[in-house]
């Protein structure tokens, strides 16, 4: 729905959609479980998203002291996953400014990649902040 009112929007206006949208953690979870997250690992991924871009979809992280970025709602990071601006391709195959739109499906993809080769410890928000600490209980989602 969000993405066909998106399209409307652009068609009518003629610009291209890409809406920042700051997700409640209740839609966060709804969104995750509509793409695939095992509902078991869904109060990390909660934890992590909350801890990595505050469930913005926009989230740009300042530019790291090794010179990498991180892009959207999993701070994914240029230097391996998402294509950097300097010409470099990453696993994910996705360009990094798509990271930062409001149609995450990419962004999901590109998590999923990531966990499958690294786990949750690929994420530093999530092994600070989420790694053995108590977690969001999405009980009322
Ligand atoms: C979401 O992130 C973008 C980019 O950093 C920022 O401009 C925007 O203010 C943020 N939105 C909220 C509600 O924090
Ligand atoms: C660069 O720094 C960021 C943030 O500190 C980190 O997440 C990332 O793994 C680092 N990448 C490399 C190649 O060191
Ligand atoms: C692009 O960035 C990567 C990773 O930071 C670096 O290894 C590479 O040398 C850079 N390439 C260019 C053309 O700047
Ligand atoms: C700084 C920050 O956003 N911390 C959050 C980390 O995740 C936990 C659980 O989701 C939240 O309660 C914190 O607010």
């Amino acid at each position: 729905m969000r993405s066909l009112y998106c399209s409307l929007l652009a068609l009518m206006t003629l610009t291209s959609c890409a809406r920042a949208v700051v997700f409640t953690r209740c839609e966060l979870y709804h969104e995750l479980l509509q793409r695939d997250f095992p509902e078991d690992q869904l109060p990390d991924w909660v934890c992590l998203v909350e801890n990595e871009s505050a469930r913005n979809t926009s989230a740009l992280s300042p530019i790291n002291t090794n010179g990498s970025q991180d892009f959207g709602l999993f701070q994914i990071n240029n230097r391996y996953w998402c294509d950097s601006w300097n010409g470099t391709e990453g696993s994910c195959h996705v360009a990094c400014k798509d990271l930062l739109d409001d149609d995450i499906d990419d962004d999901c993809a590109c998590a999923h990649l990531i966990f499958s080769r690294q786990g949750f410890d690929a994420w530093h928000g999530w092994t600070k902040r989420c790694k053995g600490k108590p977690l969001p209980d999405l009980s009322h989602c």
